[in-house]
């Protein structure tokens, strides 16, 4: 089995230590830190939530693949920021109301702060309101919400009508990304930007910030 292969099979099985040694195995082989995140470590995640939509693998199982993925992402952080620039911009960052995914929202932090935004990170089952009220304490250029259930999405178009109501949201970009969002749904409620991934999602925050 290829290194990025047993990092997956290390995330499915939850083996948080043998994911952190495969991980600094495949950096030393020279493999890039994006390689692995993608190949070795979404790629063992997104089995995991295969298995949990065909009901063999359960909550206790999934909690344990997204700690070994965790513990790997701490191995890879230091090289992924490596080549980090200076501010450029501000974001406050959120995953929605109702939902409690971190795992990509943590992600597209770290790709954004490398491209040089600072990120107010609000965390997780975070209410319009306390959007709104980032909004207008911190004044950023760009929010970005994210969502992974289908019941959680719709919070999204709350925090863009929230923004109208409050006169908020011409001053700001919106990105929105996570498994549960299409580029068809970020358009349908007027969002800015659409993103799949976090290396894209830092990508269009620069293109806002510039078009701004
Ligand atoms: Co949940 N879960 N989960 N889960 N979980 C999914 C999302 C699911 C698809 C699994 C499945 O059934 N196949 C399913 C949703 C189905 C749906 O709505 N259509 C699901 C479900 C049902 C649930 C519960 C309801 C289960 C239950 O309780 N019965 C429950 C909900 C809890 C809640 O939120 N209220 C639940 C709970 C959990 C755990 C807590 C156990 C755990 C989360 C741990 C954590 O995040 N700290 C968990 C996990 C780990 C998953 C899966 C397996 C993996 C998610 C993940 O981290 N992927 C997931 C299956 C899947 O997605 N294939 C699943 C890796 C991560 C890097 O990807 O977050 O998509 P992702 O981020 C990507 C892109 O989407 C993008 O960048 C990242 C990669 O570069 N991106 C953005 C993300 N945010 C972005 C924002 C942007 C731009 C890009 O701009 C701002």
């Amino acid at each position: 089995m290829k290194v990025l292969e047993q990092i997956s099979a290390s995330v499915i099985n939850g083996d948080a230590a043998g994911t952190v040694q495969l991980t600094r195995q495949a950096l030393d082989a020279g493999l890039s830190a994006d390689e692995i995140l993608n190949e070795g470590l979404i790629a063992g995640l997104s089995e995991v939530g295969r298995r949990m939509e065909s009901k063999t693998f359960f909550i206790p199982e999934v909690l344990v693949a997204a700690r070994a993925m965790k513990a790997a992402e701490d191995v890879l952080k230091p090289v992924l920021v490596s080549n980090c620039v200076k501010p450029t911009g501000r974001v406050v960052l959120a995953t929605v109301e109702g939902d409690v995914h971190d795992i990509g929202k943590n992600l597209v932090k770290l790709m954004l702060e490398c491209a040089g935004f600072e990120v107010t990170d609000l965390g997780v089952n975070v209410p319009a309101a306390s959007i709104i009220r980032a909004v207008s304490e911190t004044r950023p250029n760009i929010i970005g919400l994210s969502a992974l259930l289908t019941t959680t999405v719709v919070r999204m178009k709350e925090v863009i009508e929230d923004l109208k109501r409050n006169d908020l949201r011409s001053q700001v970009k919106i990105i929105v990304g996570g498994a549960a969002v299409t580029r068809d749904y970020a358009e349908q409620i007027g969002a800015d930007a659409y993103s799949p991934d976090c290396t894209d999602a830092a990508k269009r925050a620069k293109e806002l910030v510039q078009t701004n």
